[in-house]
C-alpha cells in the first residue's frame, strides 16, 4: 500500500502547546486543591476540554454545578489564550517546515487533526495555517480520541482509504484512534508511554519522508 496522506495532531506535534495546556491545568488544580502531576497529565493529552475538567475533579472527588463546571473550563482556557498569545512562528517545532516541503514533493497530502477548539488560532500563530489540504478540529466531531473519528473525517476528507494514511501523536487517546482508524501510528515523545505506536520518535525532526513511503 503507497502512503498517501499524513494526518497531524498538533499540540505536542507540530509545536509545544502541550506544555501549555499542563501549565493552565496545573493551575486550576492548585486552586481546587486537587493534586495533578506530568504522568496525570499523560491521560488527558488529546482529550478535550471537558473530559480533562471531568478527570481533574473526579480525582480531587469533586462534585461540581454543570454551571461552575463551565466556569472552570473557561476559565481554564482563558489562562491557556493568555500562554499562547506570545505564539511566533518560532514555535512552531524544528523539522515541521522540512517534512511538509518533503510530503508536498512527494505528493503526499497533509492533514490535522486536532481535538482543540484553539487549533486555528494556534496553526495562525505558528504561521502553518495554509499548510493544510484539510483541518479537522473538535468543533465538528462528535466523538472526540480516543474514537477514530476525527482521522477517518480527515481521511475522507482527502480522498484517501485510511490503509494509506499515517497518523502521527503524542498522545495515548490520539494513538488510541489511529490505531483504530486502521492507520499507520507515529508517535512522537517517549518509547515507554507511546509502545503502542509503529514506530516512536523522541521528535518530529526526526521523522523522515522515507521512513514514512517505507511505512516506518
Ligand atoms: P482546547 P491535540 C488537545 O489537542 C490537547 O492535547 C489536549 O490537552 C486539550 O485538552 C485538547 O486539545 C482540547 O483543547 O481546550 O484548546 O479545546 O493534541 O488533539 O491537538
Ligand atoms: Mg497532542
Amino acid at each position: 500500500m503507497t502512503i498517501k496522506a499524513c494526518i497531524f495532531d498538533l499540540d505536542g506535534v507540530l509545536t509545544d502547546t502541550a506544555e501549555y495546556h499542563f501549565l493552565a491545568w496545573k493551575a486550576l488544580a492548585d486552586e481546587l486543591g486537587v493534586p495533578f502531576t506530568r504522568e496525570d497529565n499523560e491521560q488527558l493529552k488529546g482529550v478535550d476540554r471537558m473530559g480533562s475538567l471531568h478527570f481533574i475533579l473526579q480525582k480531587g472527588g469533586l462534585s461540581l454545578s454543570q454551571h461552575k463546571v463551565q466556569q472552570l473550563a473557561d476559565k481554564k482556557n482563558v489562562h491557556y489564550r493568555q500562554l499562547i498569545a506570545h505564539m511566533t512562528e518560532a514555535d512552531r517545532f524544528d523539522g515541521v517546515t522540512e517534512l511538509f516541503e518533503q510530503l508536498r514533493a512527494h505528493d503526499i497530502a497533509i492533514g490535522l487533526a486536532s481535538s482543540s477548539k484553539n487549533a486555528q488560532l494556534v496553526l495562525q500563530r505558528i504561521g502553518i495555517s495554509e499548510a493544510f489540504d484539510y483541518v479537522a478540529d473538535a468543533s465538528q466531531i462528535k466523538q472526540g480520541k480516543p474514537a477514530p473519528e476525527i482521522f477517518l473525517t480527515v481521511a475522507e476528507a482527502l480522498n484517501v482509504a485510511p490503509a494509506q494514511c499515517v497518523g502521527i501523536e503524542d498522545s495515548l487517546a490520539g494513538l488510541q484512534a489511529i490505531i483504530d482508524a486502521g492507520m499507520v501510528a507515529v508517535g512522537i515523545g517517549d518509547k515507554t508511554v507511546l509502545s503502542q505506536a509503529e514506530k516512536v520518535y523522541a521528535h518530529i525532526g526526526e521523522l523522515e519522508v522515507t521512513a514514512i513511503l517505507r511505512q516506518l
